[in-house]
């Protein structure tokens, strides 16, 4: 039986590639450049099947120029905003991603950033790193704590739940918004908000774990973040899309909020320049899932879909 035609848009891990390789009829984009929609176009007339990542962009007018060839794409991520799913559907195209595998390593990197951002890190990193550091005082980068603080999360699915798992080692007070309220035994004793509104009045930190879909864009506005403790703390490890990004800096000003930690912004690669005026905002470039080990899982993960799919099974993670 001929193997199917396999198209790997991405330098995916070592891993990945050999056991893809095993596998498929495999072409990978050794270049690593994100894939134009006339590339898409182009390969879903040459590829049973597509392992793409965030970076290359299903929308519904290429999806409508994709030729009859391609029948799966088996998404190198968990969230899937840069695919048209109902286009897809139309196409008769399945479409999966990997969650669970990139749960840990995610809310780590959220983590990180709520830690970095309440306290001071790009700015004491930089005076060190610089020589700048010429003298000490007890007034001198007082942060904000994190132990015992009052913590909202919104969106607690996987990742959200983990990075709840984290916090409760800081012994934080656990809030959180989910369109249903979790059961016990997966919300750990956190308390449910009905509301974003109500959680937002007790989030002296607040961290978002949701998908970014019509309805939760500029789901940060400058209505929301005015209902936030003052001296909140805003961590995003999601989506750029869910932060309107001038309100974040008009709270900034106004000290509404004291800082952020931003993995993800509006604009992906580059960020926001504007932000850079700003040690308050601790920044990453989207690097949640880097880890090798995470990395290593979510290839397996988009694989382990494409083997069912190719074996006439249902794979996994099917959307
Ligand atoms: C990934 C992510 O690195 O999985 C996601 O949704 O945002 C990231 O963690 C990226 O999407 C890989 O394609």
């Amino acid at each position: 039986m001929t193997r199917p035609r396999l198209c790997i848009t991405r330098r995916l891990s070592d891993a990945t590639l050999e056991r893809a390789a095993r596998d498929y009829d495999l072409v990978v984009n050794h270049d690593d450049t994100p894939g134009s929609a006339g590339d898409l176009i182009a390969a879903s007339a040459e590829f049973d099947a597509i392992i793409p990542c965030h970076s290359e962009h299903f929308s519904a007018e290429a999806v409508a120029q994709f030729s009859d060839r391609l029948r799966i794409v088996a998404n190198h991520s968990v969230g899937v905003d840069h695919c048209d799913l109902p286009a897809l559907k139309e196409r008769g195209i399945a479409v999966t991603n990997t969650p669970d595998v990139l749960s840990d390593a995610t809310a780590e990197l959220a983590m990180l950033l709520m830690l970095g951002a309440a306290r001071n890190a790009v700015a004491g990193d930089r005076i060190v790193r610089t020589g700048l550091w010429d003298s000490w005082s007890p007034a001198f980068m007082v942060g904000k704590q994190v132990t015992g603080a009052r913590l909202g999360i919104i969106g607690m699915g996987r990742v959200g739940r983990a990075f709840a798992a984290k916090a409760r080692g800081f012994n934080m007070d656990i809030h959180y918004y989910n369109r249903t309220e979790l059961p016990e035994d997966k919300a750990q004793g956190a308390t449910y908000h009905e509301s974003v509104e109500s959680l937002l009045g007790v989030a002296d930190f607040l961290s978002l774990h949701c998908p970014a879909t019509p309805d939760t864009t500029d789901l940060m506005n400058r209505n929301r973040f005015a209902m936030l403790p003052e001296g909140a703390v805003i961590v995003n490890t999601a989506r750029g899309a869910l932060v309107d990004e001038e309100a974040l800096l008009a709270a900034l000003e106004t000290g509404q909020i004291s800082a952020a930690g931003l993995d993800c912004f509006k604009v992906e690669p580059g960020g926001n320049p504007d932000f850079a005026k700003y040690d308050s905002i601790f920044m990453l470039p989207h690097i949640g899932s880097a880890t090798r080990q995470t990395r290593d899982a979510m290839g397996f993960r988009a694989l382990d879909n494409l083997d069912a799919f190719f074996s006439g099974k249902t794979p996994g993670d099917l959307l």
